[in-house]
């Protein structure tokens, strides 16, 4: 048989014709088709306890609910090293033409005389008399995102306007612990200091070394006069708010976690396989999550738990999620029910005044309670100034209690 060239064409666009629908078909967009699922409960623990205090919050039921997602989905987090110490790489004290302190800190973390170091850039308001609170971003993006130099903006981390409003801008790139790159993820903080974790099917991955990086960020707020490490948030845009999310969870020292656009693996609900799925993100991002979590590819109703305790496991410290209306890959409205359905732990074992609406908020109307907070506005998937006003709102409010 002969195949011309128009038989050839018309083949093709039958061809990308049929990939296109398979494309669309394998995932759901539909309301109406997001499956009947039940969720594990938060409240009752693994023995079959049922959880009504902060005492066996804390002392059972959080600890069990850490491990599990230790176990399936993050991996581990060690915490072990030899030394941390903290050196002024540069400095300058009239930054942001004299309104800001701008310091870059190398953090160096040493394990059997193996060491790696994370760089931290760090504005402080001038003219404070007391400690700055701070916000920490886990930047995934570009550098130029986080410019010390202020040659080039963003508003992807608008530096200027927290110290304008009294705010310390810090920020740390991931690459310096975990490239975000499935070949070369393991170059840092995996081979050098924890390899033990890479052969383990419940081992640390990208996310969890994010998580750790924010975590040593933290150790040396502790150390500087200036910062109020009391009053630290922890912020991260799409993979880095899954992995803020994480950091909050297993880390009470963060009075804030806030989490923008964070979706699957972040705070969307898995089992109600709206937009992206637990299957595509492993099979896009295998090297994020620990190797336990493909055992839930197409099979998100076996997970003992699910992201609603992320946001539990926070409690009783403030936690902050913000999606974008455009950006339903992500599954706004998951989001915003492991937050509400989650936060029932600050209400019912804390008895603190956490009721959000029954419904998705209205797009631009900001749900700001006291250690809860919610928005979801107009527009795609991004950090953007709008996202960070919202945040210095809620810890202002946060912080004059
Ligand atoms: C998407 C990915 C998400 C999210 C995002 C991002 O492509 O599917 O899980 O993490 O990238 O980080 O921007």
């Amino acid at each position: 048989m002969k195949i011309n060239a128009l038989s050839l064409l018309i083949f093709c666009f039958f061809l990308i014709g049929n990939i296109s629908v398979i494309a669309q078909d394998e995932f759901n967009y539909d309301e109406s088709k997001v499956p009947a699922y039940s969720l594990p409960d938060p409240f009752v623990s693994q023995s079959g306890k049922i959880i009504t205090n902060a005492n066996t919050w804390e002392f059972v039921r959080r600890p069990e609910i850490i491990t599990l997602f230790e176990d399936h989905v993050y991996g581990q987090v060690p915490k072990d090293f030899d030394a941390i110490t903290f050196e002024l790489a540069g400095e300058d004290k009239s930054a942001m033409g004299g309104q800001a302190h701008l310091k870059e800190v190398d953090i160096t973390v040493t394990k059997n005389e193996k060491q790696i170091t994370i760089r931290l850039i760090l504005f402080l308001p001038n003219g404070q008399t007391t400690p700055s609170p701070v916000f920490l971003l886990i930047n995934h993006r570009n550098h130029e995102n986080i410019d010390p130099t202020r040659q080039v903006k963003m508003d992807f981390w608008p530096a200027e306007k927290l110290i304008e409003r009294g705010y310390a801008a810090a920020a740390f790139h991931v690459q310096d612990v975990s490239n975000d790159n499935k070949d070369t993820f393991k170059e840092d903080i995996l081979e050098t200091l924890y390899p033990e974790q890479l052969q383990m099917a419940n081992g640390m991955r990208g996310l969890g070394a994010w998580a750790w990086g924010a975590m040593r960020v933290m150790d040396y707020f502790e150390r500087d006069p200036q910062v109020d490490a009391s009053k630290a948030g922890v912020v991260g845009h799409s993979r880095g708010g899954k992995a803020s999310l994480w950091t909050g969870a297993q880390d009470t020292r963060w009075a804030i976690t806030l989490s923008n656009d964070s979706g699957c693996g972040g705070a969307a609900i898995s089992r109600r396989k709206f937009g992206e799925t637990v299957k595509r993100i492993n099979t896009n991002f295998p090297y994020w999550f620990t190797d336990n979590f493909d055992k839930y590819n197409d099979n998100e109703d076996a997970l003992p738990i699910d992201q609603h305790m992320l946001i539990s496991s926070i409690a009783p410290r403030a936690v902050y999620v913000a999606s974008a209306v455009e950006d339903e890959w992500a599954d706004p409205k998951g989001e915003f029910l492991s937050l509400k359905i989650g936060t029932r732990v600050y209400r019912d074992i804390f008895n603190l005044p956490v009721d959000l609406p029954a419904q998705l908020p209205a797009i631009n109307q900001p749900t700001h309670l006291p250690y809860v907070g919610h928005h979801i506005r107009e527009g795609k998937h991004n950090l953007t100034a709008y996202d960070w006003e919202q945040f210095m709102d809620f810890a202002d409010l946060l912080y004059a209690r």
